[in-house]
């Protein structure tokens, strides 16, 4: 087996890696979340330059809070953003994606206080800072003290403080409610909190700084109540979390960010159950092969999207558009086998985020065999080509119905399903309010059943390269088409990161695509080893210094963020902070 290869760019911190065959790793114990005791575990593949930086950043950070709170903190974690390699806004389909966890990170420690000691006797306060106080200035609030009553958020006003409040929701919500089945104590009273948070992935950028942020808070708030969750559990509860500041979103970034491995990517499935499993970069080019190594470069196209405000155009429209296009689906399969259904509601479980059906619910209609996407599919070829049927049947079925090309009408959706259009609003367009012209349902459809064969053409082609055609270029076409799909037919790209991929194209990359919710954020680029470092430079030359005149070398040598696949989110243990 090949060693990994990492690459060090001396002029930026740009790191590339390696990646041939997938190769599942060995881990000690992948249940729990991590524990680790010093800077050194947590980042592995770091060079002593960058942990210079690391004990740095690890000593101002628990200096801060000293300052601030004077007090030690009672519990301290770290939590990692995420890229994704291949498989876009599809696990909220439950279908499975391609995701690692990166080496940027967020760091959050909390004070527990006294609930007794609270002056008032209906609430307690929490007091949240960040060491960036100029961009994300403190907060002070009053809780419940009462451990059944939660916390109000309001999902209209977009405030990073939020993200705090959901993790806190939702552990409260799990403590108090699963008491007896994982023999939790009693918890008499809310405890006032003083927390502290820094984060290094950069917001909006696509690398997921929201779910670093959420996993330490839903972590932190449980493990102040002693309770020590597993990777799965936490995952489970923190993907909630953005649904609570008005997100519906899926649960690719908590996956990544919590089952994270340093020096392996994730495949991450939804269903039949949620699992992570790693797979090594290292490996091997089959000796015949004349291939190059190859690495990936992740770009920030600085192309700043916010997804929460843009949510009723974007994000949560397309939970809609993926959840009304699999009931259109299921509702002409029932038709098609003489069924009739008097309430749309019986046609799919009620999966998903919107809990009416998913299009992978969808294909389990077509084809009711459990072995999709799964090692019993042997290369995943059977699911491949139900996948396949599935996209043909969409395009057609979909293409019949809709009324432009753009797209349905709210009434022909509503008419196809038999409800009214109030009716259809109500049920699936209220609880997240929408915004749209037309439905885009066989766009988003034929999307979706693409990138999802997508994810295992990928995944086929690491595990079975051949010396008769090129990985590299094999890789970098699925990267493109995923790409072209992300333009053309789910509409989740921008203008400007699409002239980044080009650019990227042009100078050597084998595929680029944007990564993460879209509408701006990163990219990430595929590229073979003697090619990188000519693309770093057209990026620089071509892509920065042209679409952003004026930016600073320093914003531009962090817009390519280079990261090591890292480890998952961790518990600082055993007087972690006195060794920084
Ligand atoms: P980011 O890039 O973190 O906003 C979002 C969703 C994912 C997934 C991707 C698209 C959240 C927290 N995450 O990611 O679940 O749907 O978009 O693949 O909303």
């Amino acid at each position: 087996m090949l060693e990994l290869l990492v690459f060090f760019f001396t002029s930026i911190s740009l790191v590339l890696f390696l990646l041939t065959k997938l190769q599942p790793a060995t881990m000690s114990n992948p249940e729990l979340v991590l524990e680790k005791s010093s800077i050194e575990e947590i980042y592995p593949l770091a060079s002593a330059d960058e942990l210079k930086l690391q004990h740095a950043r690890y000593a101002n950070f628990i200096n801060h809070f000293r300052e601030l709170y004077n007090e030690e903190p009672t519990v301290a974690v770290r939590g990692p953003g995420r890229v994704n390699l291949i498989g876009e806004h599809i696990d909220y389909s439950n279908f499975s994606v391609l995701p690692m966890a990166v080496d940027r990170d967020m760091i959050m420690a909390v004070s527990f206080g006294d609930a007794a000691a609270s002056s008032d006797s209906e609430t307690i306060s929490v007091r949240l800072a960040n060491v960036s106080e100029s961009e994300f200035p403190s907060r002070t609030y009053t809780l419940p003290k009462d451990p059944k009553k939660f916390v109000e958020i309001d999902p209209k006003v977009s405030d990073w403080g939020n993200y705090f409040k959901c993790g806190v929701v939702v552990a409260q919500e799990f403590l108090i409610n699963n008491r007896e089945e994982y023999n939790i104590a009693e918890i008499s009273a809310m405890r006032p909190m003083n927390v502290l948070v820094t984060g290094n992935v950069p917001t909006g950028s696509g690398l997921s700084s929201s779910a670093a942020f959420v996993v330490c808070a839903t972590l932190s708030v449980l493990l102040g109540y002693g309770f020590k969750p597993t990777r799965k559990l936490l995952t489970q509860l923190s993907i909630k979390c953005e649904q609570h500041v008005g997100v519906n979103s899926g649960g690719m970034d908590q996956a990544a960010s919590i089952y994270g491995v340093v020096d392996h990517a994730l495949f991450v499935t939804f269903k039949p159950t949620l699992t992570a499993t790693p797979f090594s970069f290292s490996s091997k080019v089959p000796a015949d092969s004349k291939e190059e190594p190859f690495s990936f470069v992740i770009a920030n196209s600085l192309v700043v999207s916010n997804k929460h405000e843009t949510a009723p155009t974007n994000y949560n429209l397309r939970v809609v558009e993926v959840t009304l296009a699999a009931l259109l689906l299921a509702k002409h399969l029932a038709n098609k086998a003489g069924k009739t259904f008097a309430d749309p509601a019986d046609l799919l479980p009620a999966d998903g985020n919107l809990q009416a059906g998913t299009l992978r619910n969808v294909l389990e209609l077509v084809y009711p065999d459990q072995t999709f996407g799964t090692d019993a599919d042997k290369d995943f070829v059977n699911s491949i080509e139900q996948l396949k049927t599935l996209e043909t049947l969409a395009e057609t079925v979909l293409g019949e119905s809709e009324d432009t090309p753009e797209g349905h009408t709210t009434e022909t959706v509503a008419k196809l399903l038999g409800i009214s259009p109030e009716e259809l609003v109500k049920r699936y367009m209220t609880t997240y309010p929408v915004r749209y012209n037309y439905l885009a349902l066989r766009k988003r459809a034929v999307h979706v059943y693409s990138e999802a064969a997508r994810v295992f053409e990928f995944l086929n082609a690491l595990n079975r390269p051949t010396a008769s055609s090129s990985l590299t270029e094999t890789l970098g076409d699925i990267i493109n088409r995923s790409h072209a799909s992300a333009v053309s037919l789910f509409e989740n790209s921008h203008p400007t990161v699409d002239r980044l991929c080009a650019i990227a194209c042009a100078n050597g990359a084998a595929g680029a695509r944007i990564t993460g919710a879209g509408w701006g954020g990163a990219t990430v680029q595929l590229v073979s080893a003697s090619k990188a470092a000519g693309l770093v430079a057209a990026l620089k030359e071509d892509y920065y210094r042209k679409e952003f005149p004026g930016v600073s070398d320093a914003v531009i040598e962090d817009s390519l963020i280079l990261s090591k696949p890292g480890n998952g989110t961790t518990i600082l243990i055993d007087d972690f902070f006195s060794r920084v």
